[in-house]
């Protein structure tokens, strides 16, 4: 999956980063070959413009990092970019379906609709198995065009392990009513409802999916989309949301030597969420769709997280540099104070720190304590970011109405400001005594 653009990416970044400092002409050949990546996967060039100009304008508008290399800076803005249109962060959270519902499952003939409904009524049993629940879900088709349309769905089911009904309405909407009846009499609590397809898209088929769309109205309404369409797809997705409205994709066919380029449009133009994919025709080949892992897949995972973590380390190093040469000068600020806080920060919780380090190993610290510290170290660094620039540099300036004024913006009391103040001269101090015995 996504082989074609996974490769294209991999040997556009080890070029770029072989080399030194990156030129607005590397930039532009470099989305040139994204560009060309892109169109051979099938992206349309209207889509791959937007999307390159996209990042132009990160790269161009944003002051490279001292720590970084420019190439570095370059492929961590094309792959947020990439990540934050594939759906962004929102979507790695949790999903399941309300309880009860109706899924209306559309889409093309051979877009993998009847066996994606096995894989989704398994997919929820197994969802509800860890919860320790029991699903009833019902499937049912009223897809009357193709012979043994519903016979396949039957088995389907059975290898689910779910319920099938078979309706012995023959016209599309009554069976659509017959099926929701026995879905309601039956207490059961999801119906998978399998539609019709065409080769193409017609006006009948989207006139009978509105048909059923008003009388039973679907909790979900989701659309099967072929992986291995490429631009088509799109056309589909669109023809669909005029002539239905859907509120999920399923891309099916994942899973077959095919470019990135159907997820990739649909995503772009869409902005709708691909819910799942299909990775295979058996019952358990179905994901969740992860924009994170897609996006790393493009630009070649590997190299991606290795270079993403040394640009991590860098910037990690430099800020520790910094406070070591301020410590070194014997001007340690009030700025130091909370960067080395924001580092303790990053670094994780005081009590794992507290655990790494030499002098505190040995002693033990209850959970009391551990808490107070944790609670002072966020009110310390509440107060600090309440202060002025000058404050900052220049504690002795905090008179009572400027202590006042803090301690508003922060939500402290005047005697917290205080006792920042006094632990800060402390450290000073410390400061002052290792610089005179040259222990830094
Ligand atoms: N490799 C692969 N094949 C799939 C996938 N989903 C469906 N298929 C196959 O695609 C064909 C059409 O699927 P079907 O469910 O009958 O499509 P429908 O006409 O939309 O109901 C079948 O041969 C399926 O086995 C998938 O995710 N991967
Ligand atoms: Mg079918």
């Amino acid at each position: 999956m996504f082989d074609f653009l996974t490769n294209k990416f991999s040997s556009l970044f080890t070029s770029l980063t072989k080399g030194g400092k990156l030129t607005e002409k590397d930039i532009d050949k470099t989305l040139h070959e994204v560009k060309e990546a892109l169109l051979e996967a099938d992206v349309s060039y209207e889509l791959v413009e937007s999307f390159t100009q996209d990042i132009k304008k990160e790269v161009i508008g944003k002051k490279v990092l001292a720590a970084l290399k420019p190439s570095e800076q370059l492929i961590k803005v094309v792959y947020d970019t990439l990540k934050s249109f594939l759906g962004g962060a929102q979507q790695e959270v949790a999903f399941s379906f309300q309880i009860p519902s109706v899924i209306m499952v559309m889409g093309l003939q051979g877009s993998g609709k009847t066996t994606s409904l096995g894989k989704i009524a398994n997919w929820i049993k197994k969802e509800a198995e860890q919860k320790k629940k029991e699903r009833r879900v019902l499937l049912a088709s009223v897809d009357f065009y193709r012979p043994a349309a519903v016979d396949q769905l039957e088995i389907v089911a059975k290898q689910a392990g779910t319920s099938f009904y078979r309706s012995v309405e023959t016209d599309p909407v009554k069976a659509a009513q017959d099926i929701y009846a026995h879905f309601k009499q039956g207490l059961y609590e999801i119906l998978l409802l399998d539609t019709a397809g065409r080769l193409h898209i017609d006006s009948t088929l989207l006139q009978e999916l509105r048909d059923i769309d008003a009388r039973l109205h679907p909790k979900y309404k989701l659309l099967v989309l072929d992986a291995m369409t490429g631009q088509e797809s799109l056309t589909v997705a669109r023809a669909f949301e005029q002539g239905v409205g859907f509120d999920f994709a399923l891309m099916s066919k994942m899973d077959s030597d095919t470019r990135g380029g159907a997820a990739f449009s649909f995503r772009y133009a869409l902005k709708k969420t691909i819910l799942f994919i299909g990775v295979g025709e058996k019952i358990e080949d179905l994901q969740r769709f992860h924009p994170e892992r897609m996006a790393g897949r493009i630009l070649g995972m590997g190299d991606m997280v290795s270079l993403a973590e040394k640009a991590d380390e860098k910037i990690k190093k430099s800020e520790q540099e910094a406070a070591y040469n301020a410590f070194a000068k014997g001007r340690f600020s009030l700025q130091d104070f909370a960067n080395q806080m924001s580092m303790m920060d990053k670094l994780g919780s005081f009590s794992q720190i507290a655990k790494y380090l030499p002098s505190m190993g040995g002693m033990n610290f209850s959970p009391d304590m551990l808490e107070k510290g944790e609670r002072e170290l966020k009110r310390f660094k509440a107060i600090i970011s309440s202060m002025t620039p000058k404050e900052r540099l220049n504690p002795s300036i905090l008179n009572d109405s400027r202590k006042k004024r803090v301690a508003l913006g922060s939500g402290v009391q005047v005697a917290d400001i205080n006792s920042l103040l006094q632990r800060f001269e402390q450290s000073q101090q410390y400061v002052k005594l290792f610089n005179k015995f040259g222990r830094f």
